[in-house]
């Protein structure tokens, strides 16, 4: 039975890959924090939480990483962890780095002195481009540059982590992700955000909602879909880093439009108030990426699309919140 450890494992994405792998037969173990409330809900919400085996850890707990490390000896280590959040890095861009970028370096060191044979996955992100496309989409070929404090952390993760592979030959991959959502996303990213406001007012428990920027585009996908993209890089001969996206772009206007009239109400804009608070330092306009190589390589493609998403999501809120 193969072994994998997910760093991230309460996060959105940690919940889909362990599902994902226990379908596969792997024996999942997942790192978790000392926090004071323990959230478990996205593996609830999933189904899987008494299926794994979660071992005490920190990304800023260099030995507790040893430690880790040495005692499961995984075959497959998946690197989710993250203050993944963009709005926050610039609050606490300390925290940010030492988490998103020295944790990931000290990750890496542990796995290159106590089990260099783990395969290792790093949770790259389309952050790192910022505002750089070459013909309006982003491949594997487009330069860096990135404009938040989490985009710079996931830039130095990214390298490292292509820098262990050159220097030891250890196998590492980045997963150059583009926006993903689900309906256990957290509710500080504006999908779930505006979809649990969708159903609230829906149901009569909230009279509207308040946003940043509702010009900007994203690429956005389904959870589901990219942890496949994951598994299926790490089943490769040769570590490749690949960028993973639908190709599609939505302002964030189209995501009100569509959240809204699925849930019978026509006119969003009566609900929606602008609030500088919501509004970044450094925005990204448009994140639209071309996942050919994935496509090609890994055989892998997107099932489901921008609307089916945003529809999920919303049934899923309403669901909810009619219990
Ligand atoms: P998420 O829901 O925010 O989950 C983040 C996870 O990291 C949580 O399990 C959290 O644990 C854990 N974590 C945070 N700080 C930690 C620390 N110091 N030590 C150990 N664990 C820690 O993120 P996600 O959406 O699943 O994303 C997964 C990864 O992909 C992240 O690295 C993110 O930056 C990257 N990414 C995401 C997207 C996307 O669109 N979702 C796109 C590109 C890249 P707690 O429960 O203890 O907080
Ligand atoms: O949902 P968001 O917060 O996601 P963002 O910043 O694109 O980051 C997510 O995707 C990245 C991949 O590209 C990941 F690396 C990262 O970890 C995270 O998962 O914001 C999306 C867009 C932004 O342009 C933001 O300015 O929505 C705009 N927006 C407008 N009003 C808002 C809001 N974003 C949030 N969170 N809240 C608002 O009220």
């Amino acid at each position: 039975m193969k072994k994998a450890l997910i760093t991230g494992i309460t996060g959105q994405d940690g919940a889909y890959l362990a599902k994902l792998l226990l379908g596969k037969e792997y024996k999942v173990y997942g790192l978790v924090r000392r926090i004071v409330n323990r959230d478990f809900s996205n593996l609830v919400y999933l189904g899987i939480e008494k299926d794994i085996e979660y071992i005490d850890g920190d990304l800023t707990d260099e030995a507790s990483l040893i430690h880790v490390v040495k005692t499961i000896r995984p075959d497959e280590i998946y690197h989710l962890a993250a203050q993944s959040f963009v709005g926050t890095s610039w609050d606490q861009p300390i925290v940010t780095s030492e988490i998103n970028a020295i944790g990931t370096l000290k990750l890496l060191d542990a796995i290159k002195h106590h089990h260099p044979s783990a395969k290792f996955y790093h949770a790259a992100t389309s952050e790192m481009f910022g505002n750089s496309n070459f013909d309006g989409i982003q491949t594997e070929d487009t330069p860096f540059h990135p404009r938040s404090p989490y985009a710079i952390s996931k830039l130095f993760a990214y390298w490292m982590t292509v820098n262990y592979k050159e220097s030891f030959s250890m196998f590492c991959v980045n997963g150059i992700l583009f926006n993903h959502e689900s309906p256990i996303r957290g509710k500080e990213f504006v999908s779930r955000k505006i979809t649990d406001v969708v159903a609230r007012i829906k149901l009569g428990l909230a009279k509207d909602i308040k946003l940043g920027n509702l010009d900007s585009k994203r690429d956005w996908g389904f959870a589901g879909d990219y942890v496949e993209a994951m598994w299926l890089m790490m089943q490769e001969k040769e570590a490749d880093d690949y960028i993973i996206s639908t190709g599609q772009t939505h302002s964030v206007k189209d995501f009100l439009d569509i959240a809204f009239k699925h849930a019978g109400i026509d006119d969003w804009s009566n609900y929606v108030n602008i609030d500088p608070r919501f509004k970044r330092p450094a925005e990204l306009f448009t994140l639209q990426g071309k996942s050919d190589k994935a496509q090609k390589k890994l055989n892998w493609k997107p099932k489901v699309n921008f609307e089916e998403l945003v529809k999920m999501m919303v049934d899923a809120d309403l669901k909810r919140l009619k219990k």
